[in-house]
Protein backbone atom coordinates (compact mmCIF):
# COMPACT_ATOMS: atom_id res chain seq x y z
CA UNK A 1 0.00 0.00 0.00
CA UNK A 2 1.47 3.23 -1.11
CA UNK A 3 2.09 6.40 1.50
CA UNK A 4 0.61 8.74 1.74
CA UNK A 5 -2.35 7.66 0.45
CA UNK A 6 -6.02 6.44 1.29
CA UNK A 7 -5.93 2.48 1.10
CA UNK A 8 -9.84 2.49 -0.25
CA UNK A 9 -9.36 3.31 -4.17
CA UNK A 10 -5.94 1.59 -4.90
CA UNK A 11 -7.23 -1.90 -4.99
CA UNK A 12 -9.77 -3.72 -7.03
CA UNK A 13 -11.93 -5.14 -3.92
CA UNK A 14 -14.70 -3.60 -2.41
CA UNK A 15 -13.57 -5.36 1.08
CA UNK A 16 -10.70 -3.25 0.79
CA UNK A 17 -12.89 -0.31 -0.27
CA UNK A 18 -15.84 -0.22 2.56
CA UNK A 19 -13.32 -1.87 4.90
CA UNK A 20 -14.46 -1.35 8.72
CA UNK A 21 -11.73 -1.79 11.35
CA UNK A 22 -8.02 -2.19 11.42
CA UNK A 23 -5.89 -2.52 8.77
CA UNK A 24 -1.94 -3.04 9.31
CA UNK A 25 0.89 -1.01 7.42
CA UNK A 26 4.52 -2.88 7.64
CA UNK A 27 7.72 -1.59 6.49
CA UNK A 28 11.61 -2.15 7.14
CA UNK A 29 13.66 0.82 7.47
CA UNK A 30 17.72 1.82 8.37
CA UNK A 31 19.31 4.02 10.83
CA UNK A 32 22.36 4.67 9.34
CA UNK A 33 25.53 5.08 12.03
CA UNK A 34 25.88 8.53 11.24
CA UNK A 35 22.91 9.42 13.01
CA UNK A 36 24.21 7.90 16.20
CA UNK A 37 24.94 11.09 18.15
CA UNK A 38 21.28 12.63 17.67
CA UNK A 39 18.08 12.14 19.18
CA UNK A 40 15.55 10.26 16.99
CA UNK A 41 11.95 10.50 16.49
CA UNK A 42 9.28 8.77 14.16
CA UNK A 43 6.72 10.99 13.71
CA UNK A 44 3.48 10.68 11.61
CA UNK A 45 1.39 13.01 9.74
CA UNK A 46 -1.94 11.86 10.14
CA UNK A 47 -3.42 8.08 10.67
CA UNK A 48 -6.99 8.19 9.72
CA UNK A 49 -8.72 7.67 12.16
CA UNK A 50 -6.72 6.11 15.64
CA UNK A 51 -3.34 4.16 15.40
CA UNK A 52 -0.90 2.03 17.17
CA UNK A 53 2.38 2.20 16.20
CA UNK A 54 5.54 -0.53 17.05
CA UNK A 55 8.81 -0.78 16.63
CA UNK A 56 10.19 -4.44 16.47
CA UNK A 57 7.30 -5.99 17.75
CA UNK A 58 7.18 -3.38 20.39
CA UNK A 59 4.37 -0.98 21.24
CA UNK A 60 5.46 2.77 20.96
CA UNK A 61 2.53 4.56 20.85
CA UNK A 62 -0.83 5.20 20.35
CA UNK A 63 -3.22 7.69 18.56
CA UNK A 64 -6.61 9.04 18.15
CA UNK A 65 -7.70 12.02 15.96
CA UNK A 66 -7.18 11.15 11.97
CA UNK A 67 -6.09 14.62 10.39
CA UNK A 68 -3.27 15.86 12.84
CA UNK A 69 0.35 14.49 13.68
CA UNK A 70 2.22 12.86 16.34
CA UNK A 71 5.07 11.50 17.41
CA UNK A 72 7.25 9.53 19.21
CA UNK A 73 10.84 9.45 20.18
CA UNK A 74 12.26 5.98 19.42
CA UNK A 75 16.52 7.20 20.28
CA UNK A 76 16.38 3.69 22.90
CA UNK A 77 14.62 1.37 20.61
CA UNK A 78 17.07 2.05 17.57
CA UNK A 79 20.02 -0.15 16.39
CA UNK A 80 22.28 2.08 14.33
CA UNK A 81 23.17 0.89 10.91
CA UNK A 82 20.89 -2.13 11.59
CA UNK A 83 17.50 -2.71 10.20
CA UNK A 84 13.98 -2.30 11.95
CA UNK A 85 10.28 -3.60 10.89
CA UNK A 86 7.65 -0.37 11.89
CA UNK A 87 4.26 -1.76 12.62
CA UNK A 88 1.30 0.93 12.18
CA UNK A 89 -2.15 -0.50 12.61
CA UNK A 90 -4.78 1.94 11.61
CA UNK A 91 -8.71 2.07 12.36
CA UNK A 92 -11.27 3.51 10.43
CA UNK A 93 -14.01 3.03 12.84
CA UNK A 94 -15.72 6.42 13.91
CA UNK A 95 -17.65 6.48 17.76
CA UNK A 96 -19.59 9.11 19.34
CA UNK A 97 -16.64 9.30 21.80
CA UNK A 98 -14.32 10.94 18.55
CA UNK A 99 -13.81 13.24 15.83
CA UNK A 100 -15.61 13.45 13.59
CA UNK A 101 -18.61 11.04 15.39
CA UNK A 102 -20.23 8.44 13.75
CA UNK A 103 -21.49 4.73 14.79
CA UNK A 104 -21.43 0.84 13.65
CA UNK A 105 -24.64 -0.31 12.60
CA UNK A 106 -25.33 -3.63 13.40
CA UNK A 107 -28.21 -5.48 11.87
CA UNK A 108 -30.60 -8.33 13.27
CA UNK A 109 -33.29 -9.24 11.25
CA UNK A 110 -33.74 -12.16 8.03
CA UNK A 111 -32.92 -9.57 5.40
CA UNK A 112 -29.41 -8.83 6.54
CA UNK A 113 -26.83 -12.31 6.83
CA UNK A 114 -25.23 -12.50 10.74
CA UNK A 115 -22.94 -9.81 11.78
CA UNK A 116 -24.12 -7.78 9.16
CA UNK A 117 -22.87 -4.13 9.75
CA UNK A 118 -21.88 -0.81 8.63
CA UNK A 119 -20.18 2.72 9.39
CA UNK A 120 -23.12 4.72 10.24
CA UNK A 121 -21.76 8.72 9.71
CA UNK A 122 -23.51 11.59 9.40
CA UNK A 123 -21.51 14.26 7.38
CA UNK A 124 -20.98 14.21 3.83
CA UNK A 125 -17.51 13.15 2.44
CA UNK A 126 -16.39 9.50 2.69
CA UNK A 127 -14.75 7.99 5.18
CA UNK A 128 -11.24 7.81 3.66
CA UNK A 129 -9.04 5.86 5.50
CA UNK A 130 -4.99 5.18 5.77
CA UNK A 131 -2.05 7.08 6.08
CA UNK A 132 -2.98 10.11 4.68
CA UNK A 133 0.42 11.72 5.23
CA UNK A 134 4.08 10.85 5.39
CA UNK A 135 5.55 8.96 7.57
CA UNK A 136 9.34 10.14 8.83
CA UNK A 137 12.26 9.16 11.02
CA UNK A 138 13.81 12.69 12.19
CA UNK A 139 17.20 13.18 14.18
CA UNK A 140 17.58 16.22 16.20
CA UNK A 141 20.74 16.74 18.49
CA UNK A 142 20.51 15.61 22.02
CA UNK A 143 19.50 19.42 22.86
CA UNK A 144 17.64 20.57 20.52
CA UNK A 145 15.10 23.45 19.93
CA UNK A 146 11.35 21.59 20.64
CA UNK A 147 9.05 24.64 19.97
CA UNK A 148 9.30 28.13 19.07
CA UNK A 149 5.79 30.54 19.88
CA UNK A 150 6.11 33.74 17.36
CA UNK A 151 3.22 35.95 17.44
CA UNK A 152 2.98 39.58 15.85
CA UNK A 153 1.59 42.53 16.40
CA UNK A 154 2.26 46.45 14.62
CA UNK A 155 2.68 49.18 16.83
CA UNK A 156 3.18 53.02 15.97
CA UNK A 157 4.49 51.73 12.30
CA UNK A 158 6.79 48.91 13.96
CA UNK A 159 6.28 44.98 13.63
CA UNK A 160 6.43 43.66 16.07
CA UNK A 161 7.62 40.05 16.83
CA UNK A 162 7.03 38.29 20.61
CA UNK A 163 8.70 34.81 20.49
CA UNK A 164 9.36 31.90 22.85
CA UNK A 165 11.97 29.10 22.43
CA UNK A 166 11.76 26.11 23.99
CA UNK A 167 14.20 23.61 24.08
CA UNK A 168 14.59 19.99 25.61
CA UNK A 169 17.10 21.69 28.56
CA UNK A 170 15.61 23.09 31.65
CA UNK A 171 18.88 25.28 31.83
CA UNK A 172 19.45 28.38 30.12
CA UNK A 173 21.21 28.48 27.22
CA UNK A 174 22.98 30.82 24.98
CA UNK A 175 21.08 31.92 21.85
CA UNK A 176 21.11 34.07 18.89
CA UNK A 177 18.06 34.93 16.90
CA UNK A 178 18.41 36.95 13.76
CA UNK A 179 15.26 37.84 11.47
CA UNK A 180 16.13 37.78 7.67
CA UNK A 181 14.35 39.31 4.61
CA UNK A 182 12.61 37.25 2.42
CA UNK A 183 16.32 37.40 0.55
CA UNK A 184 17.98 35.91 3.15
CA UNK A 185 19.26 38.92 4.26
CA UNK A 186 19.95 40.19 8.14
CA UNK A 187 16.92 42.79 9.38
CA UNK A 188 18.28 42.57 13.09
CA UNK A 189 20.21 40.03 15.78
CA UNK A 190 19.45 39.73 19.21
CA UNK A 191 19.56 37.27 21.68
CA UNK A 192 18.17 35.14 24.19
CA UNK A 193 15.07 32.40 24.48
CA UNK A 194 12.01 35.00 24.29
CA UNK A 195 11.70 38.66 23.59
CA UNK A 196 10.15 40.84 21.36
CA UNK A 197 11.72 42.12 17.99
CA UNK A 198 11.18 45.43 16.80
CA UNK A 199 11.28 45.96 12.97
CA UNK A 200 11.14 49.33 11.31
CA UNK A 201 8.76 49.91 8.59
CA UNK A 202 7.93 46.08 8.35
CA UNK A 203 6.93 44.46 4.91
CA UNK A 204 3.37 43.02 6.14
CA UNK A 205 2.17 39.74 5.16
CA UNK A 206 -1.02 40.26 3.34
CA UNK A 207 -3.16 38.74 0.02
CA UNK A 208 -1.36 39.42 -3.09
CA UNK A 209 1.90 39.89 -0.98
CA UNK A 210 2.52 37.68 1.47
CA UNK A 211 5.84 38.97 2.35
CA UNK A 212 7.83 36.35 4.76
CA UNK A 213 10.26 36.92 6.87
CA UNK A 214 12.41 34.20 8.61
CA UNK A 215 12.96 33.72 12.13
CA UNK A 216 16.48 31.87 12.46
CA UNK A 217 17.28 30.55 16.07
CA UNK A 218 20.04 28.61 17.29
CA UNK A 219 21.69 27.24 20.69
CA UNK A 220 24.63 27.43 21.73
CA UNK A 221 26.48 25.58 24.15
CA UNK A 222 29.01 27.09 27.01
CA UNK A 223 31.72 27.21 24.58
CA UNK A 224 29.51 28.60 22.02
CA UNK A 225 29.46 25.56 19.86
CA UNK A 226 26.01 25.61 17.39
CA UNK A 227 24.16 22.88 18.65
CA UNK A 228 20.98 23.45 17.15
CA UNK A 229 19.42 25.87 14.45
CA UNK A 230 15.42 26.43 13.61
CA UNK A 231 14.45 28.48 10.62
CA UNK A 232 10.52 29.76 11.28
CA UNK A 233 8.67 31.71 9.01
CA UNK A 234 7.58 34.81 9.79
CA UNK A 235 4.37 36.73 8.50
CA UNK A 236 4.29 40.19 10.20
CA UNK A 237 -0.07 41.03 10.52
CA UNK A 238 -2.44 41.60 12.53
CA UNK A 239 -6.66 40.42 13.10
CA UNK A 240 -9.17 42.16 14.14
CA UNK A 241 -13.07 41.63 14.25
CA UNK A 242 -15.40 44.97 14.64
CA UNK A 243 -19.30 44.65 14.78
CA UNK A 244 -19.43 44.55 10.76
CA UNK A 245 -15.81 44.11 9.54
CA UNK A 246 -12.84 41.78 9.73
CA UNK A 247 -9.63 43.88 9.34
CA UNK A 248 -6.48 42.57 7.94
CA UNK A 249 -3.21 44.68 9.14
CA UNK A 250 -6.32 47.30 9.78
CA UNK A 251 -7.81 47.21 6.32
CA UNK A 252 -11.21 45.80 6.17
CA UNK A 253 -10.88 42.15 4.08
CA UNK A 254 -13.56 40.86 2.28
CA UNK A 255 -13.10 36.85 1.99
CA UNK A 256 -13.83 35.59 -1.29
CA UNK A 257 -12.99 31.47 -1.80
CA UNK A 258 -14.29 28.00 -1.33
CA UNK A 259 -15.26 25.37 1.38
CA UNK A 260 -12.60 22.43 0.05
CA UNK A 261 -11.80 18.66 0.53
CA UNK A 262 -8.54 16.74 0.62
CA UNK A 263 -9.99 14.56 -1.58
CA UNK A 264 -8.76 13.34 -5.72
CA UNK A 265 -9.61 10.83 -7.64
CA UNK A 266 -7.25 7.59 -6.19
CA UNK A 267 -5.10 8.53 -3.37
CA UNK A 268 -8.67 10.00 -1.95
CA UNK A 269 -7.74 12.00 0.84
CA UNK A 270 -4.11 11.45 0.99
CA UNK A 271 -0.97 14.00 0.39
CA UNK A 272 -0.70 15.10 -2.95
CA UNK A 273 1.68 17.82 -3.76
CA UNK A 274 0.72 18.28 -7.40
CA UNK A 275 -2.77 17.97 -6.72
CA UNK A 276 -2.35 20.73 -3.94
CA UNK A 277 0.10 22.97 -6.23
CA UNK A 278 -2.44 22.77 -8.75
CA UNK A 279 -5.50 23.99 -6.24
CA UNK A 280 -3.67 27.03 -4.80
CA UNK A 281 -3.00 27.95 -8.84
CA UNK A 282 -6.89 27.17 -9.26
CA UNK A 283 -7.62 29.70 -6.37
CA UNK A 284 -5.44 32.36 -7.57
CA UNK A 285 -7.02 31.88 -11.49
CA UNK A 286 -10.34 32.40 -9.97
CA UNK A 287 -8.99 35.42 -7.82
CA UNK A 288 -10.13 33.65 -4.60
CA UNK A 289 -8.04 34.86 -1.31
CA UNK A 290 -9.48 32.65 0.79
CA UNK A 291 -10.66 29.00 2.22
CA UNK A 292 -11.53 27.25 4.98
CA UNK A 293 -10.31 24.12 5.74
CA UNK A 294 -13.59 22.10 5.69
CA UNK A 295 -14.09 19.90 8.10
CA UNK A 296 -10.91 19.12 9.11
CA UNK A 297 -7.48 20.44 9.63
CA UNK A 298 -5.50 19.95 6.07
CA UNK A 299 -1.91 18.75 5.51
CA UNK A 300 1.38 21.01 6.93
CA UNK A 301 2.26 21.17 2.77
CA UNK A 302 -1.54 22.66 2.36
CA UNK A 303 -0.47 25.44 5.42
CA UNK A 304 3.13 26.29 3.94
CA UNK A 305 1.80 26.87 1.02
CA UNK A 306 -0.95 28.82 2.23
CA UNK A 307 1.38 30.89 3.67
CA UNK A 308 3.49 31.36 0.83
CA UNK A 309 1.01 32.12 -1.59
CA UNK A 310 -1.25 34.54 0.98
CA UNK A 311 -4.41 33.19 1.35
CA UNK A 312 -6.29 33.35 4.75
CA UNK A 313 -7.12 30.30 5.88
CA UNK A 314 -10.18 29.13 8.57
CA UNK A 315 -9.01 26.34 10.20
CA UNK A 316 -11.37 23.92 11.25
CA UNK A 317 -11.60 20.75 13.72
CA UNK A 318 -13.25 17.71 12.52
CA UNK A 319 -16.10 18.22 14.35
CA UNK A 320 -18.31 17.44 11.92
CA UNK A 321 -21.78 15.39 11.86
CA UNK A 322 -22.37 16.04 15.34
CA UNK A 323 -25.88 16.29 14.17
CA UNK A 324 -28.70 13.54 12.98
CA UNK A 325 -30.56 15.90 10.65
CA UNK A 326 -33.96 15.51 13.00
CA UNK A 327 -34.72 17.83 15.56
CA UNK A 328 -36.44 15.30 17.69
CA UNK A 329 -33.46 13.43 18.11
CA UNK A 330 -30.80 15.02 20.70
CA UNK A 331 -26.96 14.78 20.27
CA UNK A 332 -25.68 16.45 23.34
CA UNK A 333 -26.47 13.47 25.68
CA UNK A 334 -24.93 11.22 27.46
CA UNK A 335 -24.79 8.64 24.37
CA UNK A 336 -23.84 10.56 21.96
CA UNK A 337 -21.97 13.75 22.17
CA UNK A 338 -20.65 13.87 25.49
CA UNK A 339 -18.02 14.47 27.94
CA UNK A 340 -15.76 11.93 26.45
CA UNK A 341 -16.23 13.65 22.92
CA UNK A 342 -15.60 16.83 24.55
CA UNK A 343 -12.29 15.59 26.28
CA UNK A 344 -11.25 14.39 22.74
CA UNK A 345 -12.45 18.01 21.35
CA UNK A 346 -10.50 19.70 23.70
CA UNK A 347 -7.02 17.32 22.59
CA UNK A 348 -7.76 17.84 18.90
CA UNK A 349 -7.94 22.03 19.45
CA UNK A 350 -4.48 21.43 21.47
CA UNK A 351 -2.97 19.74 18.99
CA UNK A 352 -4.25 21.76 16.07
CA UNK A 353 -3.58 25.37 18.00
CA UNK A 354 0.08 23.16 18.28
CA UNK A 355 0.57 22.58 15.17
CA UNK A 356 -1.13 25.59 13.10
CA UNK A 357 -0.22 28.58 15.88
CA UNK A 358 2.61 30.25 13.96
CA UNK A 359 1.06 30.23 10.43
CA UNK A 360 0.09 33.69 9.27
CA UNK A 361 -2.59 32.34 6.86
CA UNK A 362 -4.22 30.89 9.70
CA UNK A 363 -6.77 33.74 10.83
CA UNK A 364 -9.24 32.21 12.67
CA UNK A 365 -10.20 28.78 14.22
CA UNK A 366 -13.45 27.05 13.32
CA UNK A 367 -14.15 24.72 16.33
CA UNK A 368 -17.24 22.88 14.66
CA UNK A 369 -19.17 22.34 11.48
CA UNK A 370 -23.12 22.24 12.02
CA UNK A 371 -23.42 20.96 15.35
CA UNK A 372 -26.59 21.00 16.55
CA UNK A 373 -26.60 24.51 18.33
CA UNK A 374 -30.14 24.80 18.60
CA UNK A 375 -29.50 21.97 21.75
CA UNK A 376 -29.37 23.66 25.04
CA UNK A 377 -26.38 21.40 26.09
CA UNK A 378 -24.43 22.66 23.15
CA UNK A 379 -24.04 25.97 25.34
CA UNK A 380 -21.96 24.34 28.47
CA UNK A 381 -19.77 21.91 25.86
CA UNK A 382 -18.91 25.15 23.15
CA UNK A 383 -18.20 27.28 26.06
CA UNK A 384 -15.98 25.10 27.10
CA UNK A 385 -14.31 24.23 23.68
CA UNK A 386 -14.07 28.50 23.03
CA UNK A 387 -12.91 29.02 26.40
CA UNK A 388 -9.81 26.16 25.64
CA UNK A 389 -9.11 27.82 22.42
CA UNK A 390 -8.98 31.70 23.70
CA UNK A 391 -6.72 30.51 26.67
CA UNK A 392 -4.13 29.04 23.93
CA UNK A 393 -4.59 31.31 21.44
CA UNK A 394 -5.83 35.01 22.15
CA UNK A 395 -4.60 36.54 19.15
CA UNK A 396 -7.04 35.01 16.64
CA UNK A 397 -10.62 35.31 16.71
CA UNK A 398 -12.70 31.86 17.05
CA UNK A 399 -16.41 30.86 14.95
CA UNK A 400 -18.05 28.03 14.59
CA UNK A 401 -20.30 26.84 11.56
CA UNK A 402 -23.76 27.07 11.95
CA UNK A 403 -26.80 25.88 10.06
CA UNK A 404 -29.30 26.26 12.79
CA UNK A 405 -31.57 29.27 12.78
CA UNK A 406 -30.30 32.44 14.57
CA UNK A 407 -33.63 32.77 16.48
CA UNK A 408 -32.37 29.00 17.92
CA UNK A 409 -29.22 28.90 18.26
CA UNK A 410 -27.76 28.64 21.34
CA UNK A 411 -24.16 29.48 21.31
CA UNK A 412 -23.30 32.03 18.42
CA UNK A 413 -23.03 34.74 21.39
CA UNK A 414 -19.51 33.00 22.36
CA UNK A 415 -17.61 33.43 19.01
CA UNK A 416 -16.39 36.74 16.85
CA UNK A 417 -17.58 35.94 13.66
CA UNK A 418 -21.05 34.29 12.59
CA UNK A 419 -20.18 31.71 9.76
CA UNK A 420 -23.66 29.99 7.82
CA UNK A 421 -24.02 27.46 5.82
CA UNK A 422 -27.42 28.41 3.48
CA UNK A 423 -28.97 26.53 0.74
CA UNK A 424 -32.12 28.02 -0.06
CA UNK A 425 -33.35 26.65 -3.26
CA UNK A 426 -31.54 23.69 -3.16
CA UNK A 427 -32.61 21.35 -0.02
CA UNK A 428 -35.65 24.04 0.61
CA UNK A 429 -37.93 25.36 -2.37
CA UNK A 430 -35.56 23.48 -4.97
CA UNK A 431 -35.16 25.20 -8.24
CA UNK A 432 -36.82 28.23 -7.21
CA UNK A 433 -34.16 30.54 -7.65
CA UNK A 434 -36.65 33.80 -7.51
CA UNK A 435 -37.17 32.81 -3.96
CA UNK A 436 -33.47 33.09 -3.10
CA UNK A 437 -32.56 36.47 -2.92
CA UNK A 438 -35.44 36.99 -0.41
CA UNK A 439 -34.72 34.38 1.90
CA UNK A 440 -30.88 34.69 1.99
CA UNK A 441 -31.75 38.14 2.52
CA UNK A 442 -34.43 37.77 5.59
CA UNK A 443 -31.99 35.47 7.34
CA UNK A 444 -28.66 37.40 7.06
CA UNK A 445 -30.90 40.56 8.65
CA UNK A 446 -32.04 38.21 11.10
CA UNK A 447 -28.41 37.28 12.48
CA UNK A 448 -27.11 40.79 12.55
CA UNK A 449 -29.89 41.75 14.33
CA UNK A 450 -29.73 39.23 17.05
CA UNK A 451 -25.49 38.69 17.50
CA UNK A 452 -24.44 42.54 16.36
CA UNK A 453 -21.61 40.70 14.70
CA UNK A 454 -19.75 40.58 11.22
CA UNK A 455 -21.29 37.46 9.19
CA UNK A 456 -19.24 35.28 6.44
CA UNK A 457 -21.42 32.76 4.59
CA UNK A 458 -19.33 30.03 4.34
CA UNK A 459 -21.10 27.79 2.26
CA UNK A 460 -24.11 27.99 -0.59
CA UNK A 461 -24.25 25.84 -3.45
CA UNK A 462 -26.10 23.67 -5.96
CA UNK A 463 -25.07 19.96 -7.08
CA UNK A 464 -24.24 20.47 -11.06
CA UNK A 465 -23.10 17.97 -13.27
CA UNK A 466 -20.58 18.88 -15.89
CA UNK A 467 -21.74 19.26 -19.28
CA UNK A 468 -25.45 19.11 -18.51
CA UNK A 469 -27.27 22.12 -19.79
CA UNK A 470 -30.78 23.30 -19.51
CA UNK A 471 -32.47 26.83 -20.26
CA UNK A 472 -34.43 27.96 -18.32
CA UNK A 473 -31.84 27.02 -15.42
CA UNK A 474 -33.25 23.78 -14.02
CA UNK A 475 -31.18 21.81 -11.20
CA UNK A 476 -28.17 20.00 -11.36
CA UNK A 477 -27.37 22.25 -14.93
CA UNK A 478 -24.52 24.16 -15.13
CA UNK A 479 -27.03 26.79 -15.82
CA UNK A 480 -28.68 26.80 -12.56
CA UNK A 481 -25.09 26.35 -10.63
CA UNK A 482 -24.55 30.03 -12.06
CA UNK A 483 -28.04 31.81 -11.40
CA UNK A 484 -28.15 30.33 -8.12
CA UNK A 485 -24.70 31.57 -7.43
CA UNK A 486 -25.43 34.87 -8.72
CA UNK A 487 -28.48 35.72 -6.46
CA UNK A 488 -26.69 35.13 -3.28
CA UNK A 489 -23.86 37.29 -4.35
CA UNK A 490 -26.46 40.01 -5.11
CA UNK A 491 -27.32 40.16 -1.84
CA UNK A 492 -23.98 39.94 -0.17
CA UNK A 493 -23.16 43.18 -1.92
CA UNK A 494 -25.86 44.49 -0.48
CA UNK A 495 -25.01 43.63 3.49
CA UNK A 496 -22.12 45.68 4.77
CA UNK A 497 -22.19 43.58 7.16
CA UNK A 498 -21.14 40.44 5.37
CA UNK A 499 -17.84 39.95 5.50
CA UNK A 500 -17.45 37.21 2.90
CA UNK A 501 -18.54 34.73 0.65
CA UNK A 502 -17.16 30.96 0.06
CA UNK A 503 -19.02 29.06 -2.66
CA UNK A 504 -19.17 24.83 -1.60
CA UNK A 505 -17.62 23.45 -3.27
CA UNK A 506 -14.17 24.21 -4.75
CA UNK A 507 -14.30 20.76 -6.48
CA UNK A 508 -16.85 17.46 -6.35
CA UNK A 509 -16.05 14.98 -3.77
CA UNK A 510 -16.88 11.41 -3.05
CA UNK A 511 -19.22 10.91 -0.13
CA UNK A 512 -20.95 8.00 0.88
CA UNK A 513 -23.30 6.02 -1.59
CA UNK A 514 -27.12 7.24 -1.31
CA UNK A 515 -29.77 8.62 -3.56
CA UNK A 516 -29.12 11.97 -3.25
CA UNK A 517 -25.53 11.50 -4.20
CA UNK A 518 -24.70 10.58 -8.09
CA UNK A 519 -21.08 9.65 -7.31
CA UNK A 520 -20.68 12.21 -4.56
CA UNK A 521 -21.41 15.56 -4.40
CA UNK A 522 -21.19 17.58 -7.54
CA UNK A 523 -21.64 20.95 -5.72
CA UNK A 524 -18.01 21.93 -6.98
CA UNK A 525 -17.43 25.47 -9.36
CA UNK A 526 -14.44 22.55 -10.80
CA UNK A 527 -15.10 18.51 -11.05
CA UNK A 528 -12.82 16.20 -9.25
CA UNK A 529 -9.91 16.31 -11.90
CA UNK A 530 -9.88 19.88 -11.46
CA UNK A 531 -11.47 20.63 -14.54
CA UNK A 532 -13.69 24.19 -14.48
CA UNK A 533 -17.26 24.12 -14.95
CA UNK A 534 -19.59 27.05 -16.39
CA UNK A 535 -19.76 28.71 -13.07
CA UNK A 536 -16.10 29.13 -12.60
CA UNK A 537 -15.55 31.50 -15.12
CA UNK A 538 -18.47 33.70 -13.67
CA UNK A 539 -17.45 33.77 -10.53
CA UNK A 540 -13.69 34.59 -11.64
CA UNK A 541 -14.74 37.97 -13.49
CA UNK A 542 -16.57 38.79 -10.12
CA UNK A 543 -13.95 38.07 -7.96
CA UNK A 544 -11.42 39.32 -10.15
CA UNK A 545 -12.59 42.59 -11.83
CA UNK A 546 -15.30 43.74 -9.32
CA UNK A 547 -14.77 45.29 -5.88
CA UNK A 548 -16.50 42.77 -3.75
C1 LIG B 1 -23.34 21.21 4.32
C2 LIG B 1 -22.11 20.57 4.86
C3 LIG B 1 -21.21 20.01 3.79
C4 LIG B 1 -22.06 19.32 2.72
C5 LIG B 1 -22.98 20.34 2.12
C6 LIG B 1 -23.91 19.72 1.06
O1 LIG B 1 -23.99 22.00 4.94
O2 LIG B 1 -21.39 21.41 5.73
O3 LIG B 1 -20.31 19.12 4.37
O4 LIG B 1 -21.29 18.70 1.77
O5 LIG B 1 -23.80 20.89 3.11
O6 LIG B 1 -23.58 19.76 -0.11
O7 LIG B 1 -24.96 19.20 1.44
Amino acid sequence: MPVPASYNDITENIETRDHIGYVWYETNFFISKNWKNNRIFLRVGSATHSSIVWLNGKEITKHTGGFLPFEVEITDDVNFGQNHRLTIAVDNRLTWNNLPPGEIKSYNDENHPDGFKIQEYYFDFFNYSGLHRPVRLIAVPKTFIQDITAKTTIKKGFGIITYKILTNERKPLNSQVRLLDKFGKEVLKTTGLLGDIKVQKPNLWEWGNPYLYTLETKIFDDDNNLIDCYRLPIGIRTIKVTQNKFLLNGKPFYFKGFGKHEDSDIRGKGLDNAINVKDFNLLKWMGANSFRTSHYPYSEEIMNLADEEGFLIIDEVPAVGMNLWDHKKSVFNSNRVNQKTLNHHLQTIRELIQRDKNHPSVVMWSVANEATTYEKKALPYFKKVVEEVRKLDPTRPVTIVNSSSPDKCKVSHLFDVICINRYFGWYTDTGHLELIEHQIGLELDKWFKNFKKPILVTEYGADTIAGIHKNPPSVFSEEFQIEFLNAYNRVFDKKKFVIGEHIWCFADFVTKQGINRVMGNKKGVFTRQRDPKSAAFIIRKRWNEEKV
